[in-house]
């Protein structure tokens, strides 16, 4: 057994994880773990630390004194059966009166270490407020004893109270007699006729009636509830003698089964309390596989797609290359094949002269347009194919390149410089010197437009990352993800103070 200040510990570290609890959270449901119903926690919670506090301050003064409570409904004489225990008369130490009379818990001694408590009627206040110190008071005592009048059928209300969670049904924490009360009333009827209608009433007590829906109580408890026919008023009189014997013999046994059980009791409440929280315990560990299985999943996801983007972007890269050298390929060949010249023609300049130098001009020109077109058309296939690649997972996403006109233009010039060359050898005359190096100029061009290709490059994929970083809000998986990420949060500090407690962690995570 677990002794008091170990066990006052526990609780006390338990409250304090109660306390971090957040007012809502998730709970798992549905066998597949994939269902998660939203609960509302503080009043349970708040609820729970209450019946906490008000055990241990219960158990604080009362936990060495063996503690009979007197149960049952109005007016059956629960407190002239208190009186009786206490050896005193009518106007003893509990009211007692025709009407109602009770209406709050008394208690008082009847040796060192047994009290008595009296308690209200059960119908006049299960209902009530005060109802929950009544409750309290049954969870704690050792003996209930629960008085019945013999003129009254058990109600269906007393019934349905044995049954609740109210009353422990393990005989090792607590233990019931059943007084029958009050058979005096039936004195003017013969001897047998007595014996006869009381042990009507106590078979019909233990074994109920199919045709009432009434079980009888044997079923409820894990042990035999002694049920004592009785008389206060024969008691005052001293007449019936045996009863009162038999009356003071269940209730020792009865003492001496349930006594210093009240850690025992406070050790259930706790481990019962705490048991319903071991769901919150489960909800956490399911709300974590989630959140790490989302973040895997947005992890590949963003990643397959960042992959794509850059296969795409290498895709039209090369064939961004290749058009542009057949490009010039096909410059040079136009100029160096359609547009040349005799050394007459180019001696007399006549007209034919003229025509072919305006041709090679416009066919610079042409090709000039050409290079401008076909970088534009390349930026564009980038945007599109983008935007595609990355709709699946975010939606619509629209980028904008960087300016790339510091690219189109050396393109522009290295076909400027091809034709510079042609203009020099097929009408200026010039020689082959002069022509090499306008070409090496082009090739110069080229190169330059390649580094400036790659500097604009390096800014899309920075402008790909930032617009795809702005968008991961907006992704179903993300927001999923942030859900179970808050909701984790708000319960770690508690999962992590319960699995604290050793000895909770012992009872509840060690099992197999
Ligand atoms: N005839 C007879 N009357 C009894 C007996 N026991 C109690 N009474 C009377 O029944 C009435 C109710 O008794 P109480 O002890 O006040 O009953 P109670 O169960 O405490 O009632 P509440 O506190 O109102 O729930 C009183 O008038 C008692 O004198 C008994 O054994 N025989
Ligand atoms: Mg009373």
């Amino acid at each position: 057994m677990t002794d008091f200040s170990t066990l006052s510990e526990v609780k006390e570290h338990f409250i304090e994880a109660l306390t971090t609890l957040p007012e809502q959270t998730i709970l798992v449901s549905g066998e597949s773990n994939s269902t998660f119903t939203e609960i509302n926690l503080s009043e349970t919670v708040s609820q729970d630390i209450q019946r906490l506090q008000n055990l241990w301050e219960f158990l604080e003064s009362y936990r060495n004194l063996k503690i009979i409570a007197l149960v049952g409904m109005v007016n059956t004489g629960k407190s002239a059966l208190g009186n009786h225990l206490l050896h005193c008369g009518e106007s003893g130490i509990f009211e007692e009166a025709c009407i109602r009379e009770t209406s709050e818990a008394q208690e008082a001694k009847i040796d060192e270490e047994t009290i008595v408590i009296d308690l209200p009627g059960l119908g006049a206040v299960l209902c009530d407020e005060d109802d929950k110190v009544v409750r309290g008071i049954i969870r704690r005592a050792n003996l209930l004893l629960l008085v019945l009048d013999i003129n009254y059928p058990i109600p269906r209300h007393l019934y349905d109270f044995l049954k609740s969670d109210e009353v422990i049904k393990s005989g090792g924490l607590q233990r019931i007699i059943i007084v029958v009360n009050k058979i005096d009333s039936l004195q003017d009827l013969p001897e047998k006729v007595q014996k006869k209608q009381i042990q009507k009433y106590i078979n019909f007590l233990t074994n109920g009636n199919s045709q009432m829906e009434f079980e009888g109580i044997s079923k409820l408890f894990d042990y035999e509830i002694p049920i004592v026919p009785f008389s206060v008023k024969q008691a005052r009189e001293n007449t019936n003698s045996a009863l009162e014997y038999e009356l003071q013999r269940v209730i020792n046994l009865s003492l001496e089964a349930s006594s210093n059980t009240a850690i025992y009791r406070a050790e259930y409440d706790l481990l019962q309390i705490a048991a319903n929280y071991v769901l919150i315990l489960i909800g956490y560990a399911t709300i974590q596989e989630k959140k790490e299985d989302l973040d895997r999943r947005m992890t590949s996801s963003i990643k397959a797609v960042r992959s794509e983007i850059n296969d795409s972007l290498q895709r039209e890269i090369q064939r961004f290359a290749e058009r542009i050298i057949s490009i010039r390929d096909s410059c040079y060949k136009e100029m160096s094949n359609s547009y040349t010249t005799t050394s007459a023609e180019r001696f007399w300049q006549g007209d034919n002269f003229q025509w072919k130098k305006e041709r090679i001009n416009k066919c610079r020109e042409r090709y000039k347009e050409q290079m401008v077109s076909e970088f534009n058309q390349f930026s564009r296939n980038l945007r599109t194919n983008v935007s595609i690649i990355a709709r699946s997972l975010f939606g619509d996403v629209q980028i904008s390149v960087p300016n790339g006109d510091s690219i189109t233009s050396e393109l522009k010039s290295s076909i400027y410089e091809i034709w510079d060359a042609f203009d020099d050898y097929w009408f200026l005359d010039k020689d082959s010197y002069t022509f090499n190096r306008s070409l090496d100029q082009s090739t110069n061009c080229l190169n330059k437009a390649v580094d400036y290709l790659k500097d604009w490059l390096s800014e899309l994929d920075d402008r790909i990352s930032d617009t795809l970083r702005s968008k991961i809000n907006n992704m179903t998986l993300f927001q999923e993800y942030s859900y179970y990420l808050s909701h984790a949060q708000l319960l770690e500090s508690f999962c992590q103070k319960f699995v604290s407690i050793d000895y909770l962690r012992d009872i509840f995570l060690n099992q197999q």
